[in-house]
């Protein structure tokens, strides 16, 4: 009569410890895939350099955002000069045409910025 009950229960107990492995590792793989997947995020959070085309009298993007310790390359696609100058923050002077000029942001904020031969460009580059 406990026999019975006891034979189940040695039955049943190797299929529970077998099931729990089961669980336990594929906790350990997903994890593992957190993990990776964390790996993968900072890898693409590495500082990167972003472009400005200045083209037919305009930026493009007009707005852009980057992070605190990225760089922006100004390029002058335009048969004829520009600059990147936000007043006190950055100034890149005159870019010829086909020229181009790298700047990192040193601190975070919203710059509006423009041409100092063309008011009509303006262009805000953000700093997070
Ligand atoms: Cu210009």
């Amino acid at each position: 009569m406990t026999l019975a009950p006891l034979a189940m229960l040695a039955g049943i107990v190797p299929t529970a410890v077998a099931a729990l492995r089961r669980a336990v590792r594929v906790g350990l793989v997903h994890v593992l895939v957190l993990a990776s997947a964390a790996g993968m995020t900072v890898a693409a959070e590495r500082p990167i350099t972003h472009t400005v085309v200045m083209k037919a009298t305009s930026y493009a993007p007009p707005t852009l955002t980057v992070k605190l310790g990225d760089a922006v390359l100004w390029r002058n696609e335009d048969p004829f000069p520009h600059t990147a100058t936000a007043a006190g923050v950055f100034d890149s002077k005159s870019i010829p045409a086909g020229g181009a000029w790298k700047y990192t942001p040193k601190a975070r904020g919203e710059y509006a910025y423009t041409c100092t031969f063309h008011p009509n460009m303006k262009g805000t580059l953000k700093v997070e």
